[in-house]
């Protein structure tokens, strides 16, 4: 910021002034960048707004374009949130680096960068679908703090010199170093105090969300219970239970932070191509005959052998009473369904019709739904991947023609997405070495809609041999199998292809997730000793 010369060491004899060196100036415009990103993220936790680099990591996700997200979530899996999180702090901290080094010199243009930055966080922030101008705020006080720090850790320092006037002595190093030190411990501080804010504000609407379902009551119409823990062949494949607890069961969504919706004035909205919209509360919802179904749920994104794939007890009202009572309209061609999030889907109306058990979800597993799978309500559509049937934090219900596009579509998804008949080894685990005797290979096959008619084993080169198959819970499940092997020692490749009761059989050749999920055969290889 100044770099006449003036003389005067650190103890003020006087010596050759200096300004900052672009190391020192780069130093500082990192630190006051972090420290700006948490004094913002710590200003939205107060007032409960979405934090601007939340904001900002969400705004990726909606414009990036479909073949980076494909290659994300199949390089990183359910981490890519993370490593998003990572890349947008990379890039706004080697953005403060950059403009704390311009300010030095050139003071506008640096404050240019400022001001550009938070305009694009400032955008971000007040895009989500429930953040009004007050979003704003939290990233104009970081920019704010982030440019006077700055100012402060690059300020040269004066020294009075008997007989002169004040000379300017230059950037003080000792000063530099820990002024900057210090604005990385403000940050993370303010961060930490940020994120404690946060977790415990979700943990209170948790709280209060976490109340029990009513118990079903078959004499009013209700289902009768299921008996999670009494499921046949619950514990065949030890790595794979037939039910999938709620803390393994994968989770795929578009959001960074999850909305918390308020129940008491939430509604689901069911209108479009409807005789009678419907505007229906949770205690409407629950007033209807609820049914409780086991059903498969995958997603598109699953890799052959891949972890995006759970069975859960759903509990809640048939997509198709809710329908009849809206009345469906003739034109009607798609069901497309919105979230408190706006992302949105939509499936083909026979799919809600043709008498598969489409539900509006409000339990899972004997609880109400929990915030990460939906709170208070989604969809789930037996036989379609995820991405085009199973709304979380659904909010409205939308009878449409197919002019109308789900979030994934012009990413370069399919419209249409049927389930593929797959199957899956669990146990031994790829790469696994295991002792020599008799062993169990264990897994998974399904094919939600159609259900499991064989599922067959072949090793090394060999025949494929049918595994046997547990109890058919229901052709919306999974089904679980096991084959008893005694192998010799040495290296072996297994694999496995299911045939559905349709009479399909999985096909060997490998094609990838995208457009429509992946086909190929499930192949482990392990070391017998
Ligand atoms: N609101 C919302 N719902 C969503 C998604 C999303 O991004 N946002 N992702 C879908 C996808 S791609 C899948 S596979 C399933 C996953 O549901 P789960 O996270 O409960 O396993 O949710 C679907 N519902
Ligand atoms: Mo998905």
């Amino acid at each position: 910021m100044n770099d006449s010369p003036a003389t005067a060491d650190a103890l003020g004899t006087p010596t050759a002034s200096r300004p900052p060196t672009p190391r020192e100036s780069s130093w500082a415009g990192f630190a006051a960048g972090a420290l700006g990103l948490a004094v913002g993220s710590l200003v939205a936790a107060i007032t409960d707004v979405i934090a601007p680099f939340d904001a900002v990591g969400t705004a990726v996700i909606n414009v990036a374009p479909g073949w980076l997200e494909r290659w994300a979530i199949d390089t990183f899996g359910t981490a890519n949130k993370l490593v998003l999180r990572a890349g947008v702090l990379v890039v706004v901290l080697a953005l403060a680096a950059l403009i704390g080094r311009v300010m030095v010199r050139r003071r506008r243009v640096g404050l240019l960068g400022v001001v550009i930055v938070s305009t694009l966080g400032i955008i971000a922030s007040v895009a989500g679908p429930d953040e009004g101008a007050g979003a704003a705020v939290p990233t104009v006080v970081g920019a704010v703090c982030a440019v006077l720090v700055m100012r402060v850790l690059l300020r040269p320092r004066h020294v009075e010199i008997p007989g002169r006037s004040r000379a300017p002595l230059g950037i003080d190093r000792r000063r530099a170093v820990v002024g900057t030190v210090g604005t990385f411990a403000g940050a993370f501080v303010a961060a930490m105090v940020g994120d404690g804010i946060r977790r415990s504000r979700v943990d209170d609407y948790r709280d209060t969300t976490a109340a029990a379902l009513p118990p079903l009551d078959p004499s009013t119409g209700d289902d009768r219970p299921i008996d999670i823990d009494a499921f046949a062949g619950a514990g065949v494949d030890p790595s794979t239970p037939f039910i999938t607890p709620i803390d393994d069961f994968y989770r795929i969504d578009t959001v960074l932070s999850f909305p918390r919706v308020e129940v008491a004035s939430w509604r689901l909205t069911i209108d479009g191509l409807v005789d009678r919209p419907l505007a229906l509360s949770y205690d409407d919802l629950l007033a209807m005959p609820q049914v409780e179904r086991a059903i498969t749920l995958c997603c598109v994104s699953n890799e052959i052998g891949g972890p995006l794939i759970g069975t859960a007890v759903w509990r809640g009202v048939m997509l198709r009473d809710l329908l009849d009572t809206a009345g469906i309209n003739g034109d009607a061609t798609q069901v497309f369904s919105t979230s408190a999030d706006g992302w949105t889907c939509g499936f083909p109306v026979a799919a809600a019709l043709d008498g598969r058990d489409a539900l509006v979800a409000l339990g899972m597993n004997g609880a109400a739904l929990p915030l990460e799978h939906g709170y208070p309500a989604r969809l789930v559509v037996p036989g379609l991947y995820g991405y085009v049937s199973a709304t979380k934090w659904l909010e409205r219900i939308e009878l449409a023609t197919w002019d109308r596009e789900g979030f994934w579509i012009p990413r370069g998804w399919a419209r249409e997405a049927p389930v593929k008949t797959q199957s899956r080894i669990g146990h031994p685990r790829n790469g696994e070495r295991i002792d020599g005797g008799a062993q169990r290979i264990a897994g998974v096959a399904w094919a939600q809609g159609r259900g499991i008619e064989r599922v067959e084993i072949r090793v090394d080169e060999g025949p494929w041999i049918e595994a046997t198959l547990a109890d058919d819970v229901s052709d919306d499940t999974w089904r679980q199998w096991t084959l008893d092997w005694t192998p010799m020692p040495g290296r072996h490749s297994i694999s496995v292809r299911a045939t559905d009761k349709s009479g399909d059989t999985q096909v060997e050749q490998r094609t990838p997730v995208a457009p429509d999920g992946a086909t190929g055969h499930h192949t482990i290889t392990v070391d017998v000793g």
